[in-house]
């Protein structure tokens, strides 16, 4: 189906399966076995839930706690093009609210992306995901990048850039995981996924004990491949050029792909593409 409206009766249709008590997820299912878009009508389904179910009823349905709790960066806007961040000014290039992304550029200067860069080269390795079926990292094909991780603060330039994103986001450095550097080689990508810990998984629970579930991700360019190597955003129709000094923010105020956080690294084609990732937990990760 190429056009399709949210009229009335639809919206009719997702209230009154509310009512009778169907999951979001069950009606999600409906609508798609009927033919509609994934995106479309998970739109339709956030949107009319918002607006027809009072939050106060506690139906379940709007999750209006996880709505409206603190999330880092919620106040950044493209009308406060340059944001203070400590020791240094970051600009605001581009802000989205669905899927809520920021890119931000200088926000690392040259010399500290190259820094990070001399100080991961050597103890850099294949690039594992946390694998939520059994709380253990693994080897995945979908992640074909090398990486490693440092220790908070464990120089200089972590602590200085830890502070800063701090301060940019608003949210408690104690709940960010440590910097995470990743190179990708010519044909390296990272294919589309969530950062969020999938509820229904059976790991999740061991992996949550620990600052709970990310709610954020910055990932911060490093360099600037000669070609290819883009985030990109597949739900929001989105991609992001990877430029030196530059970073792309996202934030998922619950665990679902109604926030339409799905992203990926597009594979590069030319050159390297190097990058530092922090995510963020909803309460201290330590
Ligand atoms: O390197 C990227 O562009 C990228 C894309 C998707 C990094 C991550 N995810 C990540 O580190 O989570
Ligand atoms: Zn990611």
């Amino acid at each position: 189906m190429s056009t399709q409206f949210v009229t009335p009766e639809l919206r009719e249709w997702i209230v009154s399966q509310a009512a009778a008590g169907h999951t979001p997820e069950v009606v999600l299912e409906a609508m798609k076995a009927s033919g509609w878009d994934e995106s479309i009508a998970m739109d339709a389904l956030e949107t009319t839930l918002r607006e027809h179910l009072d939050p106060a009823t506690g139906d379940g349905y709007a999750e209006p706690e996880a709505a409206q709790r603190p999330m880092p960066g919620r106040s950044i806007s493209a009308a406060t093009p340059q944001v203070a961040a400590g020791d240094r000014d970051v600009a605001v290039l581009m802000a989205m609210s669905h899927p809520r992304v920021v890119v931000f550029g200088d926000l690392l200067s040259a010399a500290e992306c190259e820094e990070l860069i001399a100080l991961a080269g050597a103890r850099l390795s294949r690039s594992e995901t946390v694998e939520t079926r059994t709380g253990a990292s693994e080897v995945n094909e979908a992640r074909t990048s090398e990486g490693m991780f440092f220790l908070p603060a464990e120089f200089a330039v972590c602590a200085r850039l830890e502070a800063r994103l701090a301060r940019l986001l608003d949210w408690p450095l104690e709940n960010g995981e440590g910097l995470q550097i990743l190179r990708y080689r010519p044909g390296a990508q990272y294919r589309p996924h969530y950062d969020y810990f999938d509820p229904e998984e059976p790991g999740t629970p061991t992996i949550l004990k620990r600052g709970g579930q990310r709610v954020a991700s910055i990932v911060c360019y490093l360099n600037t491949p000669a070609a290819g190597g883009a985030t990109v955003f597949p739900d929001a129709g989105l991609e992001v050029a990877p430029v030196r000094g530059n970073a792309v923010f996202f934030s998922y105020d619950r665990p679902h792909p109604a926030t339409r956080s799905l992203h990926g690294g597009a594979p590069v084609t030319a050159g390297e593409k190097w990058v530092a990732t922090k995510w963020m937990r909803e309460g201290r990760f330590e």
